[in-house]
């Protein structure tokens, strides 16, 4: 399937910062397998309220579609968006990229916007292009869609989904093309099976299936509280799979493609040893990622909300790095996560050259820079890790008795360092050191 890309440079935006996010729409897209054969691009100083696009773009764009070019008329009733539609044509617009691109190289049957469109605008593109139109949102909704594995991240993805046709689906009219859509089995076929009100009583219906779920995931978590905790958290690509494999020995997905991870796994640090560190990993950020997905993977997310620490794992190996740190910095303190204690990762650092390592350590003198593929470097975010949990241990003495009903003992054999132990007449006299929610949570089952 052969897609082209349409990209608007509002005024204010720089032109790398520009062309790296239609580069990374570039990625999203191929994820979806199509074949981008062509990108054309626009400076505005505001989206054409009717097209998005200026008169003139839409005709380029329509040749590489072969598409008519032409909008259908305005409904009859002047409405407010018809007057607004006839006085904003044409804008003041300069064709950069004229030159670049002078003649369609195939039949482009997808136009991907890199920004969300109205339904307005995509009823128009839609007619004037004939082709599938698609903003950046619904091809980030359609990868989570398809890379969505447990059910989970299904219900969450679908909800997500759902909220993303709803205003959309007017769009779609009787015998219409469908609006949003993708391919047969895609947003399209919901949009056209489903009125507003129907996807409303869905998403209902499917936020109490995930309320369910929820519930037992906050047991698991739980059970959990009392361990030390350090969640991975990035970009997407950036390589935080890939260091959780390292840590952990575990066989969570790796791959060279945007949102390859969806749900968080949580496991032990290796070797599983005293003291015992839980790693989780957790789903991956994007620029401009609507707030309706950031909100559907709260639970993802809770994890990292709720971690000890958090290793913000980078791919310094990507130019337009520190813009993804910023994003993941933004998420999370949208999500409350700026008090947790955080270290910055700069991975992929076997793909830098030495120059670019010292100035990167000059430039970030707080983070380490690290390969996930390297046993070193791995071996050194353990320690760090060690050394962390190591310096909020805290010391404290404990008695107890012979028969140790509510099972102390275990539980500060397997999870404490012991520093001293007296055999007394009635019970055991221990002074260990461990971390303070594990402290807490002896102290209340020998007061039971
Ligand atoms: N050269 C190099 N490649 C790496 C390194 N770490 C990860 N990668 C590669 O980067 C790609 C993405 O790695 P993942 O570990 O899946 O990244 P992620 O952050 O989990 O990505 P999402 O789950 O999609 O958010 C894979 O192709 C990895 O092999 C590294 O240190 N060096
Ligand atoms: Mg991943």
């Amino acid at each position: 399937m052969k897609a082209v890309l349409v990209g608007i440079q509002l005024s204010g935006v720089e032109d790398f910062e520009f062309h790296s996010s239609l580069e990374e729409l570039k990625r999203l897209v191929q994820t979806l397998g199509f074949e981008v054969i062509g990108t054309l691009s626009q400076k505005r100083k505001s989206p054409s309220p009717a097209t998005a696009i200026g008169g003139g773009k839409l005709q380029e764009l329509a040749a590489w579609t072969k598409g008519t070019g032409k909008v259908l008329a305005p409904p009859r009733k002047k409405s407010k968006a018809a007057q607004r539609f006839q006085t904003t044509e044409p804008e003041t617009e300069e064709d950069e990229d004229q030159a670049e691109y002078p003649q369609p190289t195939g039949h482009a049957t997808k136009v991907i916007f890199d920004q969300e469109l109205t339904p307005n605008q995509l009823l128009h593109l839609q007619q004037a292009t004939g082709a599938e139109i698609l903003d950046r949102t619904g091809v980030i909704v359609e990868i989570f869609h398809r890379h969505a594995k447990t059910h989970e991240a299904r219900l969450q993805v679908e909800i997500a989904r759902l909220k993303y046709l709803a205003p959309r689906v007017r769009v779609t009219g009787p015998g219409e093309r469908e609006g949003g859509g993708i391919g047969a089995k895609g947003i399209g076929e919901t949009a056209h099976e489903l009125d507003r009100r129907r996807i409303r009583d869905r998403v209902a219906e499917l936020q109490r299936e995930l309320e369910a779920i929820r519930e037992g995931n906050e047991n698991r978590r739980a059970r959990r509280r009392d361990q030390c905790r350090v969640a991975l958290v990035g970009y997407t690509n950036a390589g935080k799979s890939s260091l959780m494999r390292a840590l952990t020995g575990s066989e969570v997905l790796v791959a060279d493609k945007l949102f390859a991870t969806l749900d968080t796994t949580v496991r032990p640090m290796q070797p599983d040893n005293f003291p015992r560190v839980l790693i989780s990993d957790t789903v991956g950020f994007i620029k401009k990622l609507p707030h309706d997905l950031v909100a559907s993977f709260r639970s993802t997310l809770d994890e990292a909300g709720e971690a000890s620490m958090l290793l913000y794992v980078v791919d310094a190996s990507d130019p337009t790095f520190r813009s993804q740190l910023e994003v993941t910095r933004q998420v999370l303190s949208e999500i409350d996560c700026t008090d947790i204690p955080s270290v910055v990762l700069l991975n992929k650092a076997d793909c830098l050259d030495i120059v670019q390592k010292h100035s990167l350590a000059r430039e970030f003198p707080e983070a380490i820079l690290i390969s996930a593929k390297d046993p070193d470097d791995v071996e050194k975010v353990k320690g760090l890790l060690r050394d962390f949990v190591g310096k909020s241990m805290e010391e404290s003495e404990f008695f107890v008795p012979y028969d140790d009903k509510n099972g102390i003992l275990g539980e500060i054999r397997r999870n404490t360092s012991v520093l001293e132990e007296k055999h007394e007449a009635e019970g055991v006299r221990l002074r260990i050191k461990t971390y303070p929610e594990l402290l807490s949570k002896l102290k209340k089952l020998s007061h039971l």
